[in-house]
């Protein structure tokens, strides 16, 4: 790997001097991965565009637009993206700035296809969300994805000139459940597959954590996404409702409950909110509209990417690749996790995230786009080069160093326990007296999830610093003492909580900081009035519906003040807890306003829950030889 770091910093350089002769204002990118301006004169230059109606077995035609490289003397593969979010700018004269999954692809040439998926924008059709995989098909109107997919590639390995008869798919968030649903039941042509960030099932990913809510997230998008189209259209819709004010804390609270979401927002016009509504557990509606269990018998070899800090979906690519690895055990399938936000491995350097640094010789994203994704599909679209990835490449955040890995997570780790402990400390013994660490949660008063001003979700809060709620009250914050070796942990962490509440339902937020030592002076990049010493950095985070502790489909009431165990893990982290550094968790139960507040009265349903419904509550957290509270890490050795 050392080698190629040579080549690459050669390359780096020249590029570097590249894009500052010909792009100076190159927007705020890796220098490798997104030379956008030079993109689009490389597409005038190099690249044809035909449009076509591709009908699929059902009768229904699917808008696909394709790219083909001027130059007809060699074929070349086609590398596919289906979208729900357009396939702009529409017309054979037209031409996009910039094409397929980065720069050094582009570079590369292939025959680029993107095709709106069924019922969005210009495509025939009904959409539906996240389509079921219908795994016995008894005729052609058994439609779902892999057959939309299968059709397509028929037909452009047909019509299409010059092509090579290999197709790859590719596609980062919804385009990338569309990349993993290809790969079932897969056309013999389409030989790769490169779902990045992808969504896998949308009861644990992007707006569902565990039964909680991610209001900001899904409010904000859907209100454009979710509009119901009315004829072909090559337009986004209008907003359904113009924000009031900056302050997201502000908008959600004046909000109230998510009953008032129609009325104030939506006003029925999101059919899909209206499903949401209707299906608040982990009922046959959402079941079925998970790819994963659906992955058996993957032909395509499959690189799945994802995000250590990805906000939307962190969940969806370690998903898909344990459910690849599970279902289809001989499947050629990859895993790279680095240190993006949600699609952070094709945006931007992935060098730092807020004040989090990750190191810049090479950047992440630019070695990803170099080392992985272009020799990925070189070797299995046009049989050029070598491939040599690991089964998991893992970045590994605070060593800031890649990691490979021969599977993941590695069975060879061992757990290790952390107690919550007297004096608010994290020890490694089980605690000997017992305790009882109470909080009155406030619906009206809830933990805010970030500093920032905004009404969306924003992308730094995964990696913010936590200090800003250190001191409230409602969090409960749990310390080791300093470290004295590096603490370094590979996959999930599960929180074991022993709780009760005097009210029927409470909501469990664990969040796991690394605090910097005092004397930390802080990275380059930090702003100038942050202060560094003491810098509680998030690393992994999860929130819990509590009434969902023993059945996500059938959710149970408190007892109140019975104690219970409410149990779950918190995604998959690779992290190294440096010596002198020391491992923080905080727990609370509200999260402001990334996550719906909880009535903690018992309703059958929260999302038709009143204002009135929603009381103050005293929580606890038990810890005692027989409620022994703690995360359980899974350490390894480096
Ligand atoms: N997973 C992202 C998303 C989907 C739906 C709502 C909000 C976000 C995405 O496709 O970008």
């Amino acid at each position: 790997m050392l080698k190629k770091h040579r080549n690459l910093i050669g390359f780096q350089l020249l590029t570097i001097l590249f894009a500052l002769i010909f792009s100076c204002n190159a927007p705020e990118s890796s220098i490798i991965g997104e030379i956008a301006d030079s993109d689009s004169a490389f597409i005038a230059e190099n690249y044809t565009k035909q449009e076509h109606y591709i009908t699929m077995r059902d009768g229904v035609k699917l808008f696909t637009a394709v790219y083909s490289p001027k130059n007809t003397s060699v074929t070349y593969p086609i590398l596919l993206k289906r979208t729900p979010y357009a396939c702009k700018p529409y017309g054979e004269d037209k031409l996009p700035n910039s094409m397929g999954p980065s720069s050094e692809v582009l570079r590369e040439k292939f025959i680029f296809v993107n095709q709106d998926v069924r019922g969005r924008f210009m495509s025939e059709g009904k959409f539906v969300d996240m389509t079921p995989h219908i795994a016995d098909k008894k005729d052609d109107s058994d439609i779902d994805e892999s057959t939309d997919t299968w059709d397509t590639v028929e037909f452009l390995i047909k019509n299409i000139p010059n092509n090579n008869q290999k197709v790859g798919i590719y596609g980062i968030s919804y385009p990338g459940f569309y990349a993993t649903a290809a790969t079932a039941d897969a056309h013999p042509s389409l030989v790769a597959a490169l779902p990045k960030c992808p969504v896998s099932d949308w009861y644990f990913d992007d707006f569902h954590h565990h039964g909680t809510f991610f209001m900001p997230h899904f409010l904000n998008f859907f209100q454009y996404f979710g509009q119901e189209r009315t004829e072909l259209t090559q337009a986004w819709p209008e907003p359904l409702f113009e924000y009031d004010t900056k302050d997201g804390y502000e908008f959600y609270m004046n909000l109230g409950a998510l009953s008032n979401v129609n009325e104030k927002l939506y006003h029925n016009k999101v059919a899909f909110w209206n499903d949401i509504v209707e299906h608040p557990n982990y009922d046959k509606y959402w079941q079925d509209r998970s790819i994963l269990p659906n992955l058996s018998n993957v032909r395509p070899a499959v690189l799945v990417a994802g995000g250590w800090f990805d906000a939307e979906d962190a969940f969806g690519p370690l998903a898909t690749y344990k459910a690849i690895e599970k279902n289809s055990p001989n499947a050629v399938n990859t895993l790279i996790m680095g240190p993006w936000r949600h699609g952070g491995m094709s945006r931007g350097s992935g060098s730092t995230l807020g004040n989090a640094y990750f190191g810049h010789s090479p950047a992440p994203s630019d070695y990803y786009a170099t080392e992985v994704e272009l020799p990925f599909f070189n070797y299995y679209l046009k049989g050029k080069g070598s491939l040599d990835l690991p089964e998991a490449l893992v970045f590994e955040t605070g060593g800031n160093k890649w990691q490979e890995f021969t599977e993941w997570p590695p069975k060879s780790a061992e757990e290790v326990n952390l107690y919550f402990d007297e004096d608010k400390l994290l020890s490694h013994t089980k605690q000997a007296g017992k305790i009882s660490y109470n909080f009155v949660s406030d619906p009206h008063n809830p933990v805010p999830y970030t500093q920032e001003v905004s009404v969306k979700m924003t992308k730094n809060f995964m990696a913010e610093d936590q200090r800003f709620v250190a001191d409230r009250p409602d969090v409960l914050t749990f310390t080791t003492n300093v470290l004295t070796t590096d603490f370094t942990v590979v996959g999930e962490i599960l929180a074991s909580l022993y709780v009760s509440t005097t009210a029927q339902d409470a909501d469990w937020v664990v969040k796991v900081i690394d605090v910097f030592p005092d004397d930390f002076e802080g990275y380059e990049h930090m702003p100038k009035d942050f202060e560094p010493g003491g810098f509680q950095q998030l690393i992994r985070w999860e929130t819990f519906r509590g009434r969902y502790r023993n059945s996500y489909q059938f959710p149970e009431p408190f007892v109140p003040s019975s104690v219970e165990l409410v149990e779950f893990p918190l995604q998959d982290i690779m992290h190294t807890f440096k010596a002198g550094h020391k491992i923080m968790v905080q727990i609370h139960s509200s999260w402001f306003p990334i996550m719906d507040r909880n009535p903690q009265k018992w309703v059958d349903n929260i999302y038709k829950a009143t204002d009135d419904d929603f009381v103050k509550a005293t929580h606890s957290l038990h810890v005692s030889d027989a409620y022994p509270s703690r995360l359980t890490f899974r350490k390894i050795a480096l």
